[in-house]
């Protein structure tokens, strides 16, 4: 078993390592705010990290080391948990997939918007601005009106509070407010922690100020491990929640040995095990007594079945349990 990082000693390095952003306190009292109301109804509240996280390489940042997440994972999820009865804190990378626009993503806009005479010059010279109508093209936007209604619906009950983070220390200081803000409401708060952040970093104190120059000659970096921030997590500042971590492998020999390590050593309730080429398809997920196995077969997923809606019904499921314990 791995050694169990001291969870107060994480804390103090998070506080000297990593530069506070300014707008920590003010993201923590609208995460409060919106946790509170939430539980003030008797409802759920689970926090979702999305996307990959920033590494910078000098202070005055020209360079910095990235990995591959795109957020979807993360973005899918927050619409079936608000589908389950959840309201989200969605914690994600900027420019990361957002609930309801991921869909469209992929799309450029103004090849799917028109004018509604067709013509592109509605507006002739002179004339109001008002009298130009542009409409979506249904075609190049398949299913938007369905989206768009369950997206203004989402918002309009205010069940999505979207906070955004860059580099790995914003990631650390606002995930450190979310659970701060989380706890206030027990084990009806869940954690979804899915981003993918990195494990190395470089401290502020051994980082060149200006932009490293190639006339020096190959580059060589020496990077610190992050504090394993899941430890004052479950320990310190949500001690009540049903916390989920993922794991990522690349070698499935050894996904799962690395899954029951982790529940080992942090004493959390479930891993999402998964494998970077088969991630949409097949995960696993592992409690301290159970591994569920969640597989899409090749019909499901021509028919866009997302593993995600699995996912999330195993864990909302877990966490009613969890909740009546
Ligand atoms: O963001 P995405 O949909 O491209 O990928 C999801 C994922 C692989 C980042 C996520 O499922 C995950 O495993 N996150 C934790 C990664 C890690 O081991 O740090």
């Amino acid at each position: 078993m791995m050694a169990e990082p001291r969870a107060s000693s994480i804390d103090g390095k998070l506080a000297e390592e990593f530069a506070v952003p300014s707008h920590v306190e003010e993201v923590k009292e609208r995460m409060t705010a919106f946790v509170q109301r939430h539980g003030a109804a008797g409802g759920r509240v689970v926090l979702i990290t999305s996307g990959g996280t920033k590494v910078p390489l000098e202070s005055r940042t020209v360079r910095f080391l990235d990995n591959f997440s795109s957020g979807r994972r993360g973005a899918v999820s927050a619409e079936h948990f608000i589908d389950s009865g959840y309201a989200v804190v969605f914690l994600h990378r900027h420019r990361s997939l957002c609930p309801y626009t991921r869909m469209f993503s992929t799309v450029n806009l103004l090849d799917a918007l028109q004018f509604r005479d067709g013509g592109g010059g509605a507006a002739s010279e002179g004339s109001a601005a008002e009298e130009e109508v542009v409409v979506v093209s249904q075609q190049a936007l398949p299913n938007v009106a369905k989206v768009l209604r369950r997206y203004q619906e989402v918002k309009e009950a205010g069940l999505v509070l979207p906070i955004e983070f860059s580099t790995l220390s914003e990631y650390l200081h606002l995930l450190k407010a979310a659970a701060q803000a989380l706890s206030t409401i027990g084990s009806k708060a869940m954690f979804y922690l899915a981003a993918a952040v990195s494990d190395f970093y470089i401290p502020a104190s051994d980082m060149p100020e200006h932009k490293i120059q190639s006339s020096n000659g190959p580059l060589q970096i020496s990077m610190k491990m992050v504090p394993k921030i899941l430890s004052p997590l479950v320990k310190d500042w949500a001690p009540q929640a049903f916390v989920t971590s993922f794991k990522l492998e690349t070698d499935p020999a050894i996904l799962l040995d690395k899954a029951r390590r982790a529940l080992d050593t942090y004493r959390h309730q479930a891993v999402v095990a998964n494998v970077l080429d088969t991630r949409r398809g097949y995960v696993v997920v592992v409690t301290p007594d159970a591994k569920h196995e969640l597989v899409l077969t090749e019909q499901e997923v021509e028919e866009d079945v997302e593993i995600e809606e699995r996912i999330v019904s195993n864990l909302t499921s877990a966490h009613t349990h969890f909740i009546s314990q």
